[in-house]
């Protein structure tokens, strides 16, 4: 691998799954750079929150947030060139198509049209640009202790989500992640996020072995 192509990992898994507490404990790491998810952007688009329209109204707002979805992250991938030698990022642009507007799709909230202008969008930004990845971390948890951390950090636009939406999220994570159903572009890592505050350490551990080899 050449010194200016990172060892680069995406942290995957539901909302809740604890992706930006994972990422936060890898600060301390001089050598590792880390790229979170523009979550703000989403919230404030010339004054206009695409997250708390999207969950308002899903069938007029899912198509607009998902698309902004796609070009932020993929600002992402392209834009935060390091020098470190790891590089370590909250969620993909296959997160957001496999997962997010496959699940729309399915479950009926995003119509044929819009789904397939998305999977253009996609399938064009794919063609022409492979982002770099070597390793997929895969924050499991079940969707009822996904609601819970959910409740608890009360973030406004997500109180209406529900455990269905949830339960579908994770089967979309699960066919992807486990089942190999979408595209994935590198081996994955499964960590047990429903593990209480002492064990999620371990857990977190047993990723910075893997991530850290050899580049300390
Ligand atoms: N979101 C979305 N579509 C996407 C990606 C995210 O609607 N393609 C929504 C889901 C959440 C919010 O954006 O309401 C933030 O998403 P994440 O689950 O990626 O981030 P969290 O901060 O919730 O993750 P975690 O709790 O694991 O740290």
């Amino acid at each position: 691998m050449s010194k200016e192509t990172p060892f680069t990992v995406f942290i995957e898994g539901n909302i809740g799954s604890g992706k930006t507490t994972f990422l936060k404990h890898f600060s301390k790491f001089e050598n590792v750079s880390l790229v979170f998810e523009p979550v703000g952007l989403w919230q404030n688009l010339n004054g206009y929150n695409l997250l708390e329209l999207q969950y308002e109204d899903p069938e007029k707002w899912h198509m607009s947030l998902q698309s902004y979805v796609m070009l932020t992250v993929l600002r992402n991938h392209l834009e935060n060139k390091t020098d470190k030698p790891i590089k370590i990022m909250e969620r993909s642009l296959y997160c957001g198509q496999f997962c997010y507007v496959e699940q729309m799709f399915a479950n009926k909230t995003l119509e044929p049209a819009k789904y397939y202008v998305l999977q253009e969008w996609y399938n064009f930004i794919h063609e022409r640009h492979k982002s770099q990845c070597d390793l997929i971390i895969y924050l499991r948890t079940n969707p009822e202790n996904a609601l819970k951390r959910i409740r608890k950090r009360g973030r406004t636009e997500e109180s209406g989500i529900t455990i269905e939406y949830l339960r579908e999220l994770h089967n979309h994570h699960e066919n992807r992640l486990i089942h190999g159903k979408f595209y994935r572009p590198a081996p994955v890592l499964v960590i047990d996020a429903d593990s209480d505050k002492e064990n999620i350490l371990k857990e977190y551990e047993k990723a910075e072995k893997i991530i850290l080899r050899d580049k300390n």
